[in-house]
């Protein structure tokens, strides 16, 4: 089972939290999501307690644990954007999601060849590439 860290925004905004959400149960019905919180309706309250260098001590240490990362970029987001570069030095392979009609995609992402990209214009179309990641 690999070990799966999900990015999505949280700060940035949460409009596409529900889809999150499906991600990470697709995910996971083959594999380990380290960061599942990031589909939680809830998140503030769920992580009342948390400070926010608490919240980076530990998202750094999920980003060198896991075997791979997956975010989906569509709502942007300065954390998934560090996350984005962090991994990307510390060579873990990054796949990057992000709906085709609504995301405009930081130049800084799409034009760099380390990322592998994936745009999709349904989901259906996204589901089918994350499957094809995963297996
Ligand atoms: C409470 C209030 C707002 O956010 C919280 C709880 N915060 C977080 N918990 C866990 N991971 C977080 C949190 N905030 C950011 N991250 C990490 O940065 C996640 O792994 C996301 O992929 C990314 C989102 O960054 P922002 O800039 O959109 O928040």
């Amino acid at each position: 089972m690999k070990k799966i860290y999900f990015a999505g925004s949280i700060r940035g905004g949460r409009e596409d939290a529900k889809l999150y959400q499906r991600i990470i149960s697709h995910i996971s019905k083959s594999d380990k999501v380290l960061t599942e919180h990031i589909g939680n309706p809830h998140i503030d309250s769920a992580e009342k307690g948390m400070t926010d260098q608490d919240i980076y001590e530990q998202d750094v240490a999920w980003l060198r644990e896991c075997d791979m990362v997956i975010a989906e970029c569509t709502t942007p987001s300065h954390g998934v954007g560090y996350e984005m570069a962090y991994a990307e030095a510390i060579k873990k392979p990054v796949h990057i999601f992000y709906d085709l009609q609504r995301a405009k995609l930081s130049a800084m992402l799409a034009g760099n060849s380390y990322y592998h990209l994936h745009p999709y214009s349904t989901e259906e179309e996204l589901f089918g590439m994350l499957s094809e990641i995963l297996h």
